[in-house]
């Protein structure tokens, strides 16, 4: 099985990921992780952060000469900014001029984080909860990914709407319908060449329209992302446990990015309204077992289909306004305007490179809990043997005797 875990504050030192149960001999260079740290940082409507730091993941073990050894992985990503905050940060105990912060903002985990923790200063809350961690996330899905593509499974994401923007042509619908091969890959390469990661050029400049218009506001603004992966085998994940269903491990991976408030796979929450035969996925033989469409968006009963999975999420808008909205000062409860502090305008480009993220790691997850052996060579051994056999084996089990 296997794990990772995150450490680090916003504006400490670094961010730093420990991953666990990779097989030996995948691959993995410095360039391959930093190139998809680069994508996170990128978007119209980032705050200054991103001019600051230079994302780059540091390998301090688990990889040689470029491939793993099956040990544990551990990487850091150095935070530029802690150059700034080091006497804000020290975990020495010498406290410089902190100025405490008292007023939480709505939306953020200031409030809770304090009420929690049982801290005296927002700041204890606002580090950890930052989206910052993210980082280190992208960092630890890159090795994920790294891994499915030797299984060729690719990952893709695009934007679809950005403070209530939708473009003219619906381009999932394409994908529902099943009428073509789609490589996940794809629809990325298109997205990265957009400032805010859409796949139509109008579409681009309406939503940088609104993102002016909420920064001269002193607004933020929230959206929806599409993130798919295709080239994927049939039986990842399981229906005999409530945990072992790759759905329900996605939802809950989603729900984990910072400012994530719905998650929907296939066509979702749109099933609500429509008849049965508008929602299933006929099964046809056309030289391999298929389907019509994919509306299920690849899965069904918790376990992959084999057609892409289609997993949709809505960023909430992020909670800093620099026109802020109502809270108190916890100093003397007394109505006040919420804390302005540097932030993002708008984040759900790099959300939806979160989202693959995210989704990578749990499809190498169930991956290796399939196929998974000590090295990569076993484990592509189990895969393939599994998915030469398959269909002869319900040939052969549904033989007329
Ligand atoms: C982020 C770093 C943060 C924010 C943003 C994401 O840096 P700073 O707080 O120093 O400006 O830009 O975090 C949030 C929007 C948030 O609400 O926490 C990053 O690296 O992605």
């Amino acid at each position: 099985m296997i794990r990772f875990l995150t450490a680090g504050e916003s504006h400490g030192k670094a961010l730093t990921a420990i991953i666990e149960g990779f097989p030996s001999n995948l691959p993995i260079t410095n360039e391959y992780i930093n190139s998809h740290l680069a994508r996170r940082q990128g978007g119209y409507g980032r705050g200054l952060r991103m001019k600051i730091e230079t994302d780059k993941a540091e390998i301090l073990s688990g990889i040689r000469f470029q491939k793993t050894l099956g040990s544990p992985i551990s990487l850091m990503i150095r935070n530029s900014d802690w150059e700034n905050w080091i006497e804000k940060m020290s975990p020495e105990n010498k406290k410089g001029r902190v100025e405490k912060i008292t007023i939480p903002r709505p939306g953020h985990a200031d409030l809770v984080g304090v009420s929690k923790y049982n801290f005296d200063d927002i700041r204890n809350s606002i580090e950890r909860s930052s989206a910052r961690e993210t980082a280190a996330r992208v960092a630890v899905g890159s090795i994920a990914r790294r891994l499915l593509e030797e299984f060729g499974i690719t990952i893709g994401s695009f934007v679809e709407s950005i403070g209530g923007i939708y473009p003219k042509k619906n381009f999932v619908n394409e994908l529902f319908d099943n009428k073509k091969d789609f490589d996940a890959c794809e629809i990325s390469e298109a997205a990265d060449k957009s400032q805010v990661r859409v796949l139509e050029k109008d579409h681009e400049e309406k939503i940088i329209r609104k993102i002016k218009l909420a920064k001269k506001r002193g607004d933020t603004l929230g959206g929806t992302f599409y993130v798919a992966a295709s080239g994927l085998p049939v039986g990842l994940g399981s229906f005999v446990h409530f945990d072992t269903k790759l759905d329900a491990d996605i939802a809950h991976v989603f729900m984990s990015i910072n400012a994530v408030k719905g998650v929907e796979i296939g066509t979702g929450f749109a099933c609500a309204d429509a008849f049965g035969s508008a929602s299933h996925d006929e099964i046809i033989y056309n030289k391999n077992i298929s389907r019509k469409t994919n509306r299920a968006g690849g899965i069904e009963g918790g376990v992959s289909t084999g057609l892409p999975i289609i997993v949709r999420a809505v960023m909430k808008p992020i909670a800093t306004l620099m026109s802020p909205i109502a809270s108190i000062d916890l100093t003397n409860f007394n109505a006040v305007d919420a804390r302005r502090e540097r932030s993002d305008f708008v984040a759900v480009p790099a959300c939806a490179v979160i989202g693959e993220s995210m989704l990578a790691w749990v499809l190498a997850k169930y991956l290796l809990l399939k196929f998974g052996g000590d090295s990569l060579e076993e484990t592509k051994d189990n895969y393939n043997s599994y998915c030469k056999k398959l269909e002869t084996r319900i040939r052969k089990n549904f033989k007329l005797k």
